[in-house]
């Protein structure tokens, strides 16, 4: 009987293969929506000790892995089933290449001699074929021997260089596939030096300083490379060494505080429009930054310095006189070891001119962010949020909408690296509660999504499953009762509402009760502060329904210009 008895320790399959290469390098958290072909794997990762997070919709699992690949500089993992579900990845995935975040969606597919003939299998989809368009890499593994190097090539495509979404395509039938354990151990590939140190050339170090040396009114901008860099030190030594004013785009803020002498945050228009030397650190020129030109720059000539990882992101928009090609953590550290110590500050007028309009415009905008009115507005509101995160600078705090974004973004100061985490990019609605379920699961920390009811309105379903996992997460839904503002009308006068408006006064928080969370309806920046607060303090799921004057806010926030105007007017 006994030599019957299949040696189990003599075979593996490829459901082991996928773990074991996944945790020989050190990859041990998994963002899925389970079904078929994946079920299983997903029960044998938990098994296996991986934490296996379910979701309830493959694009929130999706955001959750990008985000957590921009947290901890390893490639998140989406896993899906095949074609619908890896369908509902690919947003999450092209969204990750787009802002550089590294992050893998793995999909199980379908039997590929079927799906190559047509001829109609369960989700039949060329998986691959679609994938490689939308991200950095896209691989497909038929046998079981070659996971281990198909799981290695991914995960250096998503890390190395700019990092971005990289594609794993797993038909069904290589889980099931068996070899021998010793051979299957050998297959795989613990990744050496994934994401390389890339060091600059001196000459082009050398070449910037030479740059930023001649100019009277020089300014340093930072991207959220700069932040996933986690070149913090000697990020803030440069910056601070220079002594030139800094502008932190929205997910780089807090690698220096906001409230620091050189951001130049609260005097935006001023710092592009009059500085004739722009250096920017991990930041493109991209439609954000008004690619560089035009009534953003004013009309004074600038000369571009650009630190990037990507060589040809230089000359993208704008001619880049002193491109510095390299990680920035090594770029920076060159920088500081070729300025010596006798650098000399920029003039104090142009920095004496930033702090000013700084000064101004936060006095400006402060007694507006005291009010206790009711329905609240956003500054009322956000002046109680901005408090909490004053007073709570290790939460993370996770951010969409328009109006709810623009305004957070400007009156939420943030003190440490890696704490706001907003739309980036491509200014996608719904990847709030994903971002909030990883950064939870990633850092520990306490979280709180601050969100338009739009943009909650694209993932809230996922707040089952922040309750499921007991997360400390706390949802501030900003109930303005629609798109940008609650007030639309119909211009027909027929009767559906208008197209940006939703259900009146609606009760977002009592859909966080139906799973056991915390629900709480506030109508002042008192009872928001309280209901916050306590939720920070407790660590429960938490949803807290903001009312907010419908008519508060602008049509797309502060980026209204992007909008076409109508020219001629329908009959
Ligand atoms: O210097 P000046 O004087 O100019 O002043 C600037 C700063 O100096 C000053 N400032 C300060 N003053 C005082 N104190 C402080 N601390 C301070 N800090 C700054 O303030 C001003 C402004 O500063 P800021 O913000 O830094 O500068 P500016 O000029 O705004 O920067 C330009 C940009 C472009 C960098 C910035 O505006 C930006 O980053 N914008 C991002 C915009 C974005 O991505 N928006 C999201 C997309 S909008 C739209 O697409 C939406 N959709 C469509 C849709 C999407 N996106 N996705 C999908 C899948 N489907 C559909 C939808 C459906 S938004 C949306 C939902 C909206 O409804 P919600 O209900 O969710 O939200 P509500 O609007 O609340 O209803
Ligand atoms: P933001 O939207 O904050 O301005 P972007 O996403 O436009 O930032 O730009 C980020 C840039 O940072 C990208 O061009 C990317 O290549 C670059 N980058 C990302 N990580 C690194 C790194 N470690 N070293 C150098 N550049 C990096
Ligand atoms: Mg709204």
């Amino acid at each position: 009987m006994a030599d019957e008895r299949v040696e189990e320790a003599a075979l593996t399959d490829g459901f082991n293969l996928v773990i074991d290469a996944l945790k020989l390098n050190d990859i041990n958290t998994i963002y899925n929506v389970p079904g078929i072909p994946i079920t299983d794997l997903g029960r044998y990762m938990q098994a296996a000790g991986m934490r296996v997070l379910s979701f309830r919709h493959e694009q929130n699992a999706g955001y959750a892995a990008a985000i957590a690949g921009f947290l901890t500089k390893k490639p998140g993992i989406c896993l899906t089933v095949s074609a619908p579900g890896f369908l509902n990845g690919l947003t999450a995935l092209a969204h990750a290449t787009t802002n550089c975040f590294p992050m893998i969606l793995i999909s199980g597919s379908s039997e590929r001699k079927i799906v190559d003939l047509q001829q109609g299998d369960y989700e039949e989809m060329d998986q691959l074929a679609i994938a490689k368009p939308l991200c950095k890499a896209a691989y497909r593994v038929l046998h079981a021997e070659d996971i281990g190097i198909g799981i290695a090539r991914a995960i250096r495509a998503a890390v190395s260089g700019r990092p971005g979404g990289v594609y794993l395509d797993l038909p069904a039938k290589v889980f099931a596939q068996v070899m021998d354990a010793e051979a299957g151990a050998r297959s795989l590939v613990k990744v050496i030096d994934a994401a390389p140190r890339q060091l600059p050339a001196p000459e082009s170090v050398k070449r910037a300083l030479d740059v930023l040396k001649g100019a009277e009114r020089p300014l340093i901008i930072l991207g959220k490379g700069a932040a996933y860099a986690q070149a913090d030190d000697a990020i803030r030594a440069f910056v601070e060494a220079s002594g030139i004013p800094y502008l932190p785009m929205s997910m780089a803020k807090g690698l220096l505080p906001d409230t620091h002498p050189q951001s130049a945050g609260a005097a935006r228009s001023l710092a592009l429009k009059q500085s004739d030397v722009v250096m920017l650190i991990g930041a493109r020129l991209n439609w954000l930054l008004s690619h560089g030109k035009g009534k953003a720059w004013g009309d004074a000539p600038k000369k571009f310095i650009q630190i990037d990882i990507e060589p040809k992101e230089m000359d993208s928009n704008v001619e880049i006189v002193a491109p510095i090609v390299g990680d920035i953590g090594s770029c920076v550290q060159a920088l500081l070891d070729a300025m010596g110590k006798d650098w000399a500050a920029p003039p104090p007028a142009w920095t004496g001119a930033i702090r000013e309009k700084v000064e101004a415009n936060v006095a400006r905008m402060a007694p507006r962010l005291r009010n206790n009115n009711v329905p609240m507005d956003y500054q009322g509101a956000l002046g109680a949020l901005r408090t909490i995160i004053k007073e709570r600078p290790d939460a993370i705090l996770v951010n969409e909408g328009a109006n709810t974004l623009d305004f957070a973004r400007s009156i939420i100061d943030m003190y440490q690296p890696r704490k706001r985490l907003d739309v980036g990019t491509w200014g996608v609605m719904g990847v709030g509660m994903g971002m909030a379920i990883a950064a939870a699961v990633e850092t520990g920390k306490p979280v709180l999504a601050i969100e338009g009811d739009s943009a909650f309105g694209f993932s809230g379903m996922e707040i089952e499953t922040i309750c499921r996992y007991g997360l400390p997460v706390c949802v501030v839904v900003f109930n303005n009762g629609g798109i940008y503002q609650g007030t639309g009308v119909n211009p027909s006068g027929g009767s559906d509402v208008s197209t940006t408006v939703f259900v009146k006064d609606a009760r977002y928080e009592k859909m966080i009760e139906a799973f056991g969370g915390v629900g709480v309806y506030a109508t002042s920046p008192d009872e928001l502060s309280q209901a916050v607060n306590a939720a920070m303090d407790s660590g429960r799921p938490t949803l807290v329904n903001a009312v907010i004057d419908e008519a508060a806010g602008t049509e797309s926030g502060r980026i209204g210009n992007l909008n076409p105007q109508r020219v001629v007017a329908k009959k």
